[in-house]
């Protein structure tokens, strides 16, 4: 089993409101990435440099969904995706990257040194070595060498065996929607910080869903789904069945909702009720959650099921674990 993160004791229902600067990262292991943002925007600094400390904590992390120690795809290579946004609506993302630690610092240098915005595979790797990054082994961590042991044996898989199709009988048609232990098959880190001068960031960084196709790009990198930053009025990130977010190009639409003055938490609800109501039963067997952030520090999620939560760092810079509300109990 992966390394369990630090738990909140029981998580607590809520909309908060905190004074800036605060940062709220997907999930309890958000707990990591605060905890390394929070001195950045403690000293004053800049959303942005907080937002890519906090990845840079969580992708050194061993766990199963984020970073190189996650789980690989089907072949049994990790392939990171990841995205930053700051408050000029300047962006950066890479997909499909593998053997580099730290996905995010490369797509903040994509964007601050490039006219471009988004590099995928051999291409991003190329840019991250040419930029200093270190090629790391591309050996798997011993914990996701285990589940990929594991799932080759449920899955049987033989790159000639229609596995979409086997897989569809019980899970998702692209990568299971739960791992072995039942639980979601997800845990990306999406963080977005408002710092003491107002300013909105974010970023979000996953491996993606485990035993994914090779070359499977989720919504964590794509700017609009994954993450989305307006300066003028909030941002969102998302974490789950990443398919289903870039249909609605749901962080985007979060951000819409509330420019049209829905709350963070109503403005996710909304989003979620979007996703839902394309195929209600469908909705039942995967998971997506959204969190979001207004201009004024009002913090709201919403996720499918129940189980989504969020960590949420202010005043004083202790992570305090929320849970979300879903759709269905
Ligand atoms: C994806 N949204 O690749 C991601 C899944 C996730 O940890 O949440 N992974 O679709």
């Amino acid at each position: 089993m992966f390394a369990k993160t630090p738990k909140a004791a029981t998580p607590v229902a809520g909309t908060p409101v905190a004074a800036a600067p605060v940062v709220i990262s997907t999930w309890d292991s958000g707990q990591i990435s605060n905890a390394a943002a929070w001195p950045v925007l403690e000293k004053g600094g800049r959303a942005l440099d907080a937002v890519e400390q906090a990845a840079i904590a969580i992708e050194n992390d061993i766990n199963c969904c984020v970073g190189l120690g996650g789980n690989p795809d089907r072949d049994g290579h990790v392939t990171l995706d990841a995205c930053i946004m700051d408050e000029k609506s300047n962006c950066g993302a890479v997909a499909f990257l593998e053997r580099i630690k730290h996905p995010v610092s490369v797509a903040r240098k994509l964007m601050e040194t490039t006219p471009h915005v988004f590099l995928v595979g051999a291409g991003a790797q190329q840019f991250a070595l040419a930029n200093g990054f270190k090629l790391e082994s591309g050996k798997l961590s011993p914990d996701a060498a285990d589940e990929y042991k594991k799932w080759l044996k449920k899955a049987e898989y033989k790159p000639v065996v229609n596995i979409e199709h086997k897989q569809s009988k019980g899970h998702g048609p692209f990568a299971p929607a739960r791992l072995d232990n039942g639980d979601f098959n997800h845990d990306t880190m999406g963080t977005l910080a408002l710092d003491a001068q107002g300013n909105l960031s974010g970023m979000c960084t996953t491996s993606g869903m485990g035993f994914k196709m090779r070359g499977r790009v989720g919504d964590s990198p794509v700017i609009g789904a994954g993450l989305f930053v307006d300066n003028e009025i909030g941002a969102a990130t998302s974490s789950g069945q990443g398919e289903e977010v870039i249909r609605v190009a749901g962080t985007h639409l979060v951000v819409e909702f509330m420019r049209n003055g829905s709350s963070p938490e109503e403005a996710c609800k909304k989003a979620v009720e979007r996703i839902v109501k394309r195929d209600p039963e469908r909705a039942k067997t995967f998971q997506v959650g959204f969190l979001a952030i207004s201009k004024q520090g009002e913090v709201g999620a919403y996720s499918v099921q129940s189980g989504f939560a969020y960590t949420i760092t202010s005043g004083d810079g202790k992570g305090k674990v929320v849970a979300s509300k879903s759709h269905f109990a």
